[in-house]
């Protein structure tokens, strides 16, 4: 598993599902997270069911974040930040072969614990300071770096990252850049671009 883990924000629904089919059709995106933190989970069925869809016409894993309810309901895979609930319950629920991610923050402890619990990969993160999640911290390179040599999963990165400042986070050993902004915060014809320029830095970086 390499290459773009997309995240989806909060634009309305009907420009955000534009931006995701452009970005899909530009490129083979590698995940597609739903993070739609300002829609109330009621209203959240369509959005799932619809991108569901649209990750099985493409053919890419998708996962929803924080909610083990919805994963379960909808049979696609997770992501559990540390108080998002336990990776072991997730795994055991959830259908074999979807993913089930956990965000580690910036500790190899926790992605040990992580992988001993069964997670598919582990993210690391915020890399960059980013006003996506202010709070998330700037961790840098070094934890990527030790994770890479360390474990046999696929290590993501998360947090500021941009086609320009990315180089260096892919060649610490992200096998995954997690993006927010620099794709999504993009007018639509700006979104294809983008991830055009996210295939090709990938693509310049073969692992
Ligand atoms: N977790 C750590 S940083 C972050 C999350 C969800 C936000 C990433 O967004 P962006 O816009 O790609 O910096
Ligand atoms: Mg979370």
């Amino acid at each position: 598993m390499r290459g773009l883990y997309l995240i989806t924000n909060d634009d309305p629904i009907e420009l955000l599902l534009a931006k995701l089919e452009g970005a899909m059709a530009t490129y083979e995106v590698a995940v597609l997270q739903y993070r739609r933190k300002k829609v109330p989970k009621q209203d959240q069925d369509y959005e799932i069911e619809y991108m569901k869809s649209m990750c099985a016409q493409y053919k890419v894993p998708f996962v929803i974040n924080d909610d083990l309810d919805a994963a379960i309901k909808y049979g696609v895979g997770v992501h559990l930040g540390q108080g998002d609930g336990s990776i072991v319950e997730a795994v055991a629920r959830l259908p074999k072969g979807v993913l089930v991610g956990r965000s580690c923050n910036n500790s190899i402890e926790l992605a040990e614990q992580a992988i001993a619990d069964g997670a598919n990969y582990v993210a690391f993160g915020a890399i960059y300071a980013t006003n996506t999640k202010p709070e998330a911290g700037n961790i840098g390179l070094d934890t990527l770096k030790q994770a890479k040599a360390k474990f046999d999963v696929p290590i993501c990165a998360i947090g500021g990252l941009t086609v320009e400042n990315s180089a260096p986070v892919i060649e610490a050993g992200a096998d995954l850049c997690a993006v927010i902004s620099d794709i999504l915060g993009r007018t639509l014809s700006g979104v294809t671009v983008r991830t055009q320029e996210w295939a090709d830095l990938f693509t310049a970086h073969k692992a």
